[in-house]
């Protein structure tokens, strides 16, 4: 039984509990006070569960992982699935990954963070700054997707369930409606939502849903 760490508004955490499902494996929530609590600021919780301060986690066993892109690596690795076909496709995997945790979902999440749940809405500058990086990536990735079905190849990747892992949440969270805005991006999210244990992102980790503040 593996335990996720994690909590409903944590993309990243999604990413890891979607793999999960994906693969029909057993696991359980293990609830992150995030939002409310700061616990992952805990110096109890950075020793006990991650030095890093970050959501997500997983245990196999004695075995404790961080870093969404490579909690996926390790269980593409393990069972085999969605790691690309050959070794090509599996750089092409790595590759899309770091842009992911780079340019991808980084800005997206933090700007997202910060117009609807930080304590201040967001400087002009810093919105303005995130805005272009965000757009940029997604034109990239829009581009991209205009050619092939999936991130990689014609198959689902852990690339795919690594980059999808912010855009399912509602709208409003980001004032961006990236399916309608990006369509090769919104026919992509299509195509993930009818793969196997696909779930909304409130309804795969525990957490009580706030309400966007800005
Ligand atoms: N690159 C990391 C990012 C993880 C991350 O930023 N997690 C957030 C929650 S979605 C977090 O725990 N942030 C705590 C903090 O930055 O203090 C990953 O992909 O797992």
């Amino acid at each position: 039984m593996y335990r996720l760490h994690g909590f409903s508004q944590s993309g990243n955490s999604y990413k890891a509990a979607l793999m999960l499902r994906a693969l029909g494996v057993q696991w359980e929530p293990v609830f992150v006070d995030y939002m409310k609590g700061g616990q992952t600021r805990e110096a109890s919780w950075r020793e006990g569960v991650n030095e890093m301060g970050e959501a997500p986690v997983l245990e196999d066993g004695a075995r404790r992982l961080s870093q969404s892109g490579a909690i996926l690596t390790y269980l593409s690795d393990k069972y085999g699935r969605f790691g690309g076909r050959n070794s090509d496709e599996k750089y092409e995997v790595l590759r899309w990954l770091l842009y992911d945790n780079h340019k991808f979902t980084s800005y997206f999440a933090t700007w997202r963070f910060m117009k609807s749940f930080a304590a201040a809405p967001p400087e002009p500058a810093v919105a303005a700054f995130l805005k272009t990086r965000i757009e940029t990536a997604f034109g990239i990735v829009d581009k991209h997707l205009a050619k092939s079905p999936y991130v990689v190849g014609d198959g689902p990747t852990i690339a795919d369930i690594s980059m999808c892992g912010y855009l399912f949440f509602p709208p409003e969270e980001s004032g961006y409606d990236v399916a309608n805005e990006y369509p090769n991006i919104g026919a992509w999210l299509q195509r993930i939502r009818e793969l196997p244990g696909w779930i909304e992102p409130y309804e795969a980790l525990p957490g009580e849903r706030i309400a966007p503040k800005w």
